[in-house]
């Protein structure tokens, strides 16, 4: 593999972060003048947190709700585990103490596989970017929150505690029958205030690719700070066996016998208690954005959080990337099936999308059906909460380079621009 390419695709990926920098620098300056401009007697106390810091209290109308939930100062942790998005790319929580900073366990309660789970939402900061600090909101101190996963019908219990400054709760994206676990304002405990704990129980239903996030008002803050994340629901293959006509189009009078192997065989692969599923490398990717000024619209853009975490940075040319570099692209073994369970989590831009170069791939919206609801398309739109599933194949390609991104142009240039290295 010629190092040139890599050459080249480092230069690519430095000259956008320095565009990226640069912007971040100039829209500062434009802000600080603009707030000089707007305040002009006021003096320039009020500019101490503009740009990097945190300054939710003076930016977001936020002052009435916080004092209304009698949140007052920080009681939370603050801390920085360094979130590393190739960490997050392939770490599933199941229950079986797969993170550090998730407590949780798997068992059985009433013959039901019962997968615990302790979320603490806290106040932190996490870089967004070379030397960009974005002050978050986050579930166990990471952007995106730990991803959950389960097998169709067991129980997820979460124990929720809030150790921020402001009143937060967590919402699944889940059949959820039960409207005191919704994690909304309105029902079951509501908001928690800061130190207030509670336990929500979910069944895992449908199989699919979920979402997680708080629910509490001002809605697009409380996301857009980094308060949410994945959720995997395994397809069950014995429910599979026995109601096939629930994860494709087909009636149940069109089911065939070779169609319903062919379904079971699919649930068995999307299953992580199966060994099937071993075979396949599975990512979660969590396009996201963030709003640096606090203005209502986004000045950096990524998948898992880091401004082009997944770019080229200081190589051999051979795969070893320098000590200490923190770019790198996700690398993908041609020999196995490749899926990507993706999530849109931005705020402030109605669609996001994902590009694929020189490679076409199935997609299953929500994840809910065991066939593709896209066929051999390169290219996906989701609105903001929409998920689904890609699956790639790359046994047929070269190894090398492999572009992917937003084909929004504006987001890839600002952060959400990466590379599979196909080997
Ligand atoms: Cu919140």
């Amino acid at each position: 593999m010629p190092s040139t390419t890599y050459g080249r695709a480092r230069a690519l990926t430095e000259r956008l972060e320095t565009r990226l920098a640069d912007s971040l620098e100039s829209e500062l300056t434009t802000t600080r003048r603009a707030v000089l401009g707007g305040l002009g007697l006021a003096g320039g106390s009020a500019l101490a947190g503009v740009g990097r810091a945190d300054r939710h209290d003076a930016s977001a109308g936020h002052d009435e709700d916080d004092h209304r939930h009698g949140n007052f100062g920080a009681v939370g942790e603050y801390r920085d585990l360094d979130f590393d998005p190739h960490d997050y790319l392939r770490r599933f929580n199941t229950g079986n103490g797969e993170s550090e900073n998730v407590p949780q366990d798997v068992y059985e309660e009433d013959g039901r596989t019962v997968r615990e789970f302790t979320l603490t939402a806290i106040d932190t900061s996490v870089a967004i970017a070379p030397g960009i600090e974005f002050s978050a909101w986050a579930y166990n101190g990471q952007v995106p929150g730990p991803t959950l996963r389960a097998v169709e019908g067991d129980l997820i219990r979460v124990h929720f505690e809030n150790l921020g400054r402001h009143a937060h709760t967590i919402h699944p994206h889940l059949r959820n029958p039960n409207p005191a676990m919704d994690g909304v304002p309105t029902n079951g405990p509501g908001v928690l205030d800061t130190g207030e704990s509670y336990t929500y129980e979910w069944i895992a239903q449908p199989a699919g690719c979920h979402f997680y996030h708080c629910h509490s008002l001002p809605l697009k803050e409380h996301i857009h700070r980094g308060l949410y994340g994945a959720i995997v629901v395994d397809p069950d293959p014995v429910r599979v066996a026995e109601r096939p006509a629930e994860y494709c189009d087909f009636h149940s009078s069109q089911i065939t016998e070779e169609l319903r192997a062919d379904l079971v065989s699919e649930a068995e692969s999307r299953n992580h208690e199966s060994a099937a599923n071993d075979a396949v490398d599975e990512m979660v990717m969590v396009m996201n954005g963030f709003d640096t000024n606090f203005d209502g619209g986004n000045e950096v853009y990524a998948v898992n959080t880091r401004a082009f975490a997944y770019g080229v940075g200081e190589t051999d040319g051979e795969g070893n990337w320098a000590a200490g570099e923190t770019k790198h692209p996700i690398q993908i073994d041609r020999t196995r099936r490749q899926r990507v369970y993706l999530i849109n989590a931005i705020e402030f831009d109605l669609v996001n999308s994902f590009h694929t170069h020189s490679q076409f791939f199935d997609y299953y919206d929500h994840g809910t059906t065991l066939r593709p609801t896209h066929e051999t398309i390169d290219t996906i739109m989701q609105c903001q909460a929409q998920r689904g599933i890609l699956e790639l194949d790359y046994s047929t390609h070269d190894p090398g380079l492999y572009m992917f991104h937003a084909h929004q142009s504006e987001f890839a240039e600002l952060g959400w621009m990466s590379f599979f290295e196909v080997v």
